[in-house]
C-alpha cells in the first residue's frame, strides 16, 4: 500500500474551478496524492481528465454533461442523484479534503450535500471554498456567502479563501505568473496535511492527531512564507505574520489551535526549527497548542517555507473524534440524499441548526462523553446523524 493510502486522505475537487485547482494541488505535490474531481460538465471533466485529475460526471441523467448553470439547486440535486459513484473511491478513506469555488452552480450547490453525506458515513471534512473574485458579480457574491453559511453547518473544519487574496500582490504581474503563485499558495496549504503525512523530516505529525484537528477545527485560515539567506528563520514567520490569507496575523492570534509545517532541505538546522517555533508561539495566544511537523525534502535547499494552518478550534477529543474507518460497503445514501422534488434552496433546518448544533452537530453536547448505541451517537439529533432536510 501506497504511502498516500495509508494517510486516510483524499483530495476532492467540486465544480469547474474546484476541480482546476484540485489538478493543479496535485501537481505541485508532485504526483502520489490521492485526488478525485467531480463536476456536471462533461467537457470540463475531460480537461481536468487530461491535467491528471480522474473526473466523474454528476447529474448526468439529469443535465446531460452540460454543467448546473449557475444554479446551485440543479448543482445539489446532481450530487443527491449520483453520490453513489463516489463511494467505491472512498475505500480506506477518514478525512476528504474538499476544493469549491463558490459562486455558481456545481460546487456552489454539490459541495455542501457532498459534505454532508460524508458525515453521515462518518468521514471527517476539510473544506477549502474559494469566494468568487471582486471583479465578478454582486450575484456570484452573494451565492456564495449564502453557501458559505451551509458549509459552516457541515464541514468538520472550513477554510473560506477570497480568491482576491490569494493574488496578494499580483495586480501588476503578469497573469500567468500570478496565477501559478496563487497556485502554489493554495497548494502549501492545502498539501501540508499530506506531506506532514506522508514525507515527514525528523519530527513526523500523528494521523490520528490530524484526524482530531480537522474534526475539531471549525473555522480554519491558512497561510505560507518562504524566506532564504541569513536569518531566514526569523524572516519567515515575520512574513508568516503579515499573510493576507492570515488576516496579517490575526487568524494566529485568535487561533485556537495552529498546524505548524516548516519544509526545508537537508541544510535545515536545529536551532532554526526552535527559532521558527518560538516566533509562531510569539504570534499566538499563549495557551494555543500548536503542532508542528517538519517535511525535508532536497527541492528546498537553500530555503524553508512555513506553512500555518490556524483553526478556530482544538482538537475533538479522542471520544469525539470518529476513530473507526466508514463502512464504504453500505453506506447510509438513501438517508443522506432524501430526493426532494421542488426542494428549497440551501435547506437549512428548522431553527437554523448551526447555532444549536454546530460543525460537529453535538451542539450543547460538545464536550460530554456521546451516549452511543449500535454505533450512534444519540447525542446528536436525528436530522443531522441521517443529513435529513427539514422544510420550514
Ligand atoms: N482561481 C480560480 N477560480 C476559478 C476558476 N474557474 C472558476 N473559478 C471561480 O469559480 C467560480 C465558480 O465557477 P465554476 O467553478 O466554473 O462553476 P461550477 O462550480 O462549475 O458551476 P456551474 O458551471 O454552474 O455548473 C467563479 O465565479 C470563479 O470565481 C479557476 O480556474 N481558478
Ligand atoms: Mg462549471
Amino acid at each position: 500500500m501506497s504511502q498516500d493510502m495509508l494517510s486516510g486522505l483524499l483530495l476532492l475537487g467540486v465544480g469547474g474551478g474546484g476541480c482546476r485547482l484540485a489538478a493543479s494541488v496535485a501537481a505541485a505535490y508532485g504526483g502520489g496524492l490521492r485526488a478525485l474531481g467531480v463536476d456536471t460538465d462533461a467537457m470540463s471533466n475531460r480537461e481536468a481528465s487530461a491535467d491528471g485529475l480522474t473526473c466523474l460526471l454528476l447529474g448526468g441523467a439529469r443535465l446531460a454533461g452540460q454543467g448546473a448553470g449557475g444554479d446551485p439547486i440543479k448543482g445539489r440535486l446532481a450530487a443527491q442523484d449520483d453520490f453513489e459513484n463516489l463511494i467505491p473511491h472512498l475505500q480506506g478513506v477518514r478525512t476528504v479534503v474538499l476544493v469549491a469555488c463558490l459562486g455558481a452552480g456545481t460546487g456552489g450547490g454539490a459541495t455542501p450535500e457532498i459534505i454532508r453525506a460524508l458525515h453521515g458515513m462518518g468521514v471527517a471534512t476539510f473544506c477549502v471554498a474559494m469566494l468568487p473574485f471582486s471583479f465578478e458579480s454582486e450575484a456570484r457574491r452573494k451565492a456564495a456567502e449564502r453557501v458559505v453559511s451551509l458549509l459552516d453547518e457541515h464541514a468538520d473544519s472550513l477554510a473560506v479563501v477570497p480568491s482576491d487574496d490569494l493574488f496578494e500582490g499580483g495586480a501588476d504581474r503578469p497573469l500567468e505568473e500570478a496565477v501559478r503563485a496563487a497556485e502554489a499558495a493554495l497548494a502549501s496549504g492545502v498539501t501540508l496535511l499530506w506531506r506532514l503525512l506522508t514525507r515527514p523530516g525528523f519530527i513526523r505529525a500523528d494521523p490520528e492527531r490530524l484526524h482530531a484537528q480537522v474534526i475539531g477545527g471549525g473555522a480554519c485560515g491558512f497561510g505560507a512564507a518562504a524566506a532564504s539567506g541569513p536569518e531566514r528563520a526569523a524572516r519567515v514567520v515575520q512574513s508568516l505574520g503579515r499573510c493576507r490569507l492570515l488576516r496579517g496575523g490575526e487568524r494566529l492570534a485568535k487561533a485556537g489551535s495552529v498546524l505548524l509545517g516548516i519544509l526545508a532541505g537537508p541544510d535545515l538546522r536545529l536551532a532554526e526549527v526552535g527559532a521558527i517555533m518560538g516566533a509562531v508561539k510569539g504570534l499566538c495566544r499563549a495557551d494555543c497548542p500548536i503542532e508542528m511537523g517538519t517535511v525535508l525534502d532536497a527541492g528546498y535547499e537553500g530555503r524553508v517555507e512555513v506553512v500555518a494552518l490556524a483553526f478556530e478550534g482544538g482538537a475533538a477529543r479522542a471520544s469525539e473524534g470518529r476513530g473507526e474507518l466508514p463502512l464504504i460497503q453500505e453506506p447510509p445514501v438513501a438517508e443522506a440524499f432524501p430526493i426532494q422534488p421542488g426542494g428549497r434552496k440551501g435547506g437549512r433546518a428548522k431553527g437554523g441548526s448551526k447555532l444549536a448544533y454546530g460543525a460537529t452537530g453535538r451542539g450543547k453536547f460538545q464536550n460530554v462523553e456521546p451516549t452511543m448505541i449500535d454505533g450512534q451517537d444519540l447525542d446528536v439529533p436525528t436530522y443531522v446523524r441521517r443529513g435529513i432536510l427539514l422544510e420550514r
